[in-house]
């Protein structure tokens, strides 16, 4: 880059602009997508600052607002952006940090920033892609504020008057020029993403303010404070299973410059629940300092039933380290100071010096715990053997349903009609409740891409039972073998994506409470056994029609909700059309022709996609919705009620 003389003012400025129109040209870039996930990482981008400020001990407090006009206001309490001029750029320092690339962290280097994770590309993108865009700043005893529109400055910095605080508060707009999808933000992915924060970050409080006022949106409000930080997490994380101990273990040291934090339960569950956090950002495909962890649990466990003799030496069990784990809820919180995040999605954790960091403060600890819990420890890994046995069991199924494929015809189940074209990329499967809609279902599809599983009866609660008994239930069964993936919750797993069959897997029950039932059930399994087929987006859930509207001379019209249907039936009144209005209350109801039309044909059906915003969230829905008890369940769907989707 050519050097500047500092009398290059306006092209030094005219440069930053520039930067910014990259971003506006390939906002994808910069913020992973322009879709709903992308339209809320600029509210990360924007809070990300705010706690970097608390993270140094300057900041408490932080409030959201999804405003009237659908903007979003963070106020902080930190020291406020400096206003002082930028000695190399001569611009007002927030002039930089606003609208120079990658300049919205901190000038010096903070230790352990959030900024610099998984996008990470400052509050300077956010202004970009605004389409109104305002900073006041509270510091040194003066109100500064900032204006821009695209990231171009139409006000800027003064003064407006004296404060007695010190903070930052920003107000921004989404483009909806570049966010074409929504720029509608969502009460509860926010909500579920500043629980987190508080958890990690006990100091904090966040408040979140819902001022919109429109059918769908307004007047929530929740604030976010747990001063039992990563403790609260997983007795949050655990409200719906029955923990084995009166409250979670919680580990705590720093080697090299490494703070590690981890707090952990066993409950009578048979799902691993493990998270981990660096600066703040849920590593969800692990790294080091996940391996050390693991690696600390189990050669604690194992040494103490060595010591112990709870397990004896020539037994012909296998532990493996998955055994250790299972009925875990953890939640592994560490700072780096210079974090490497690497694979698919940048959530792994690089650093090799992070996994004996973590693997000297767990061991250490868990030692001492387990010396002074006998009881625990012994129920820990009599629990540890049962699991052992249960993969041991699962093992075995597997093989059961691998020979089982290998005898039938081609080696898939009986009541798969399958598609005929083999490539699985445009192949879809449709999981269909019920015999009768999968009759339907099968005469009205396109042979050529499209197989139909019909699913007979309840499918199995794998929140509730072990893995071998999951293996052995017909209908998992089935979709195992058609699928042809393999099931697994671990790396240590044998689940195969490349193996897939279908690329697209899509979940058709009925409208009613039992096909919602049936569909949560079926999520469930995949969440916790196929997890990598909702994480690469291969899940779907079909959306039949509500109501068939028929007029006179063969018209046909489909209503998925209320207002369509009234607004339809005033259209047939107004041009004195006679017409009969039915609700269908199954896909069975529906003949071929019709479920191809509203449901199956890939012209006129509407897919939902299912993702997972949050992996924290979807296993407080999922053992909610699915786990043992009645009271934090009915809460939960009285709660949610109005916003409860299970695509979160
Ligand atoms: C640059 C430097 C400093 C703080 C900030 C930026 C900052 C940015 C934002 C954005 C939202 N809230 C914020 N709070 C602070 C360091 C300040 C200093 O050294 O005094």
């Amino acid at each position: 880059m050519a050097k500047k003389k500092s009398s290059d003012y306006k092209a030094s400025n005219i440069q930053v602009l520039e930067g910014l129109e990259a971003v506006r040209k390939r906002p994808a870039m910069y913020i992973g997508d322009t879709a709903q996930r992308g339209l809320h990482h600029l509210i990360n981008e924007v809070v990300d600052n705010s706690i970097d400020e608390a993270l140094v001990g300057h900041c408490d407090q932080i409030q959201l607002t999804i405003n009237k006009d659908g903007s979003l206001t963070v106020t902080d309490n930190g020291r406020g952006i400096p206003v002082d001029e930028h000695p190399k750029l001569k611009l007002p320092a927030v002039e930089v940090v606003l609208t120079k690339l990658h300049a919205g962290g901190k000038f010096d280097k903070s230790s352990y920033k959030v900024s610099g994770g998984l996008h990470g590309v400052g509050v300077s993108c956010v202004n970009a892609l605004s389409s109104e865009f305002e900073a006041e700043i509270h510091r040194d005893g003066e109100i500064y504020v900032m204006g821009f529109e695209f990231g171009k400055t139409t006000t800027p910095l003064k003064k407006t008057g004296k404060t007695d605080k010190t903070g930052t508060t920003i107000r921004f707009k989404p483009d909806p020029k570049i966010f074409t999808q929504t720029t509608e933000f969502k009460f509860d992915i926010i909500a579920d993403r500043m629980r987190e924060l508080a958890f990690l970050n006990p100091e904090i409080t966040i408040e979140l303010i819902d001022e919109r006022e429109d059918e769908d949106n307004g007047g929530r409000q929740e604030t976010f404070h747990y001063s039992g930080g990563v403790r609260d997490f997983v007795i949050y994380l655990d409200e719906s299973r029955d923990p084995m101990m009166d409250e979670p273990i919680y580990i705590e040291g720093e080697v090299d410059k490494v703070p590690v934090e981890l707090s952990m339960q066993y409950n009578k569950s048979f799902t691993e629940n493990v998270f981990s956090y660096v600066n703040n950002i849920n590593t969800r495909e692990g790294g080091t300092h996940i391996s050390g962890f693991r690696r600390a649990l189990t050669r604690s466990l194992k040494s103490y039933a060595e010591k112990n003799k709870i397990i004896k030496p020539n037994s012909k069990l296998s532990l493996s380290g998955e055994d250790f784990r299972q009925g875990l809820t953890a939640v592994l919180n560490v700072k780096v100071p210079e974090p490497q995040f690497e694979g698919q999605t940048k959530t792994k954790l690089g650093n090799s010096e992070v996994q004996s960091a973590v693997e000297v403060v767990v061991y250490e600890k868990m030692n001492e715990y387990l010396e002074q819990n006998p009881k625990i420890a012994k129920q820990v890994l009599e629990k540890v053997v049962l699991a052992a046995e249960a993969r041991e069991a699962a093992r075995k199924a597997r093989q059961l349903i691998q020979r089982k494929s290998a005898m039938g015809g081609g080696g898939l189940p009986g009541k798969l009609a399958d598609c005929s074209i083999n490539d699985p990329e445009h192949c879809e499967i449709y999981l269909v409740e019920g015999d009768s809609a999968g009759g339907s279902a099968k005469m009205g599809r396109n042979r050529s891409f499209q197989a139909i599983l019909p699913l007979r009866g309840k499918i199995l609660n794998v929140e509730k039972a072990k893995i071998n008994k999951i293996l052995e239930n017909n209908e998992i069964q089935a979709m195992i073998t058609a699928l042809g993936t393999g099931v697994g919750h671990g790396d240590e797993e044998d689940f195969e994506l490349d193996k897939l069959r279908y690329h697209k897997i899509i979940v058709m029950t009925d409208a009613d409470v039992d096909g919602s039932h049936i569909r949560t059930l079926l999520l469930t399994f995949f969440y916790r056994y196929m997890k990598p087929l909702i994480e690469r987006g291969h899940i779907y859930i079909a959306t039949p029609p509500l109501y068939r509207i028929t007029a006179s001379r063969g018209q046909i019209e489909y209503a998925w909700d209320d207002e369509t249907r009234d607004k339809i039936i005033k259209e047939l009144r107004k041009s004195n059309k006679k017409f009969d209005v039915s609700r269908y209350k199954g896909l069975g109801e529906m003949n071929p022709e019709q479920l191809w039309e509203t449901t199956m044909d890939p012209e006129t059906r509407t897919l939902q996609q299912v993702t997972v915003e949050n992996a924290a969230a979807a296993d407080k829905m999922f053992s909610t919705l699915m786990g043992g008890d009645v009271e934090p369940r009915r809460a939960f769907i009285e709660k949610n009620a109005k916003y409860a989707t299970l695509d979160i």
